[in-house]
């Protein structure tokens, strides 16, 4: 059967990627609605044959809806997800709120698609960071078990939202223009810092990145320690990746295992860049190699489009998940 389908900050850039990788991917969708914050009443969107006009979110709105793709930030996404429960819908929810919710399924579906299973009106769609980081691990988490993940990121303007690349293209247009969105002038310039510190000077985006891996491995003592970086690429994530395994493995076992996991593609010809993956849902994965002072120590590097796998296609693949599997309107 069919399904009525909503997306919940249908303006931003999360939002309007969700609506395309919808159509995209043939969504068997009876209708779709597309919802935002009082703001964003009125604005039309391009929906390819034909256009939409954004409604404002309310309980009526809700009516008849199966599956709300959520991209609105945490205070919206905790205000209207009690709403979206009663109504009976499945939210599927791209901000932070709930992903560290015991209640609440955190999920990549090539990784953990059975957590969706158990879900309560919610399932959370993890980080982009974090799915990067957990899809490039694949070929090795079907090998082995990780124990320890050292990741530096360089995360593309579009994290966040338009803002961000409308930041980066006006400053490479004129460098002299002031930071609004980032801490410093994001052209032609490196931050490591993403989100606010703790006292113990780690970002809330690194801290996002290990509990969040954590939850999605169910490895609750897994060691993880992340640098997160701004860079001024538009949309395109890239990490490096340092991991210890539990038992060792070879290179080219893991390359035949990353022939094998859906959703990825080695390339050591010679490496990914960003640019290369833009606009793509696949995570490449490339520069495989091991360390020379840890035995069971592996190196790669990774790149995503993070408004799509990193964000969009991922919720996506999580409500057709939950479709396949008779798991909308459970009727909590
Ligand atoms: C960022 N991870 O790149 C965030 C977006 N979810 O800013």
């Amino acid at each position: 059967e069919k399904v009525n389908v909503a997306v919940l900050g249908a303006t931003g850039a999360v939002g309007r990627t969700m609506i395309r990788v919808l159509q995209e991917r043939h969504f068997p969708m009876r209708s779709l609605k597309l919802l935002a914050s009082p703001h964003s009443v009125g604005k039309v969107i391009d929906l390819g044959s034909k256009s939409g006009v954004v409604e404002e979110f309310s309980v009526a709105a809700l009516k008849d809806v199966d599956l709300v793709f959520g991209a609105v930030d945490n205070d919206l996404a905790t205000e209207y997800a009690p709403l979206i429960r009663r109504s009976g819908a499945l939210f599927v929810d791209n901000s932070s709120a709930f992903r560290l919710d015991p209640d609440v399924p955190l999920v990549i579906p090539e990784i953990n698609a059975r957590d969706i299973r158990w879900h309560h009106g919610i399932v959370a769609n993890p980080n982009c960071a974090t799915i990067l980081a957990m899809m490039a691990l694949s070929p090795i988490l079907k090998l082995t078990p990780i124990t320890r993940m050292i990741v530096s990121t360089y995360q593309a303007v579009s994290g966040a939202g338009m803002k961000g690349m409308d930041e980066l293209e006006r400053q490479i247009r004129d460098p002299s223009a002031a930071p609004e969105v980032f801490p410093f002038p994001i052209a032609f310039n490196v931050i490591p810092q993403i989100g606010e510190f703790d006292e113990a000077g780690i970002s809330s985006e690194e801290w996002k990145m290990q509990n969040e891996g954590r939850r999605i491995l169910h490895e609750a003592s897994l060691q993880v320690c992340c640098t997160c970086v701004r860079v001024p690429v538009y949309r395109c994530h890239s990490e490096s990746i340092y991991v210890e395994t539990h038992d060792a493995v070879s290179l080219q076992t893991i390359r035949q295992a990353a022939e094998d996991c859906s959703g990825i593609i080695l390339n050591e010809a010679p490496y990914p860049t960003p640019k290369e993956c833009t606009d793509s849902d696949i995570v490449m994965i490339g520069r495989l190699r091991r360390d020379g002072a840890c035995e069971n120590g592996l190196h790669l590097w990774c790149c995503c489009d993070q408004l799509r796998k990193g964000a969009a296609t991922n919720a996506v693949q999580i409500g057709e998940w939950a479709w396949q599997n008779g798991l909308l309107k459970k009727g909590v």
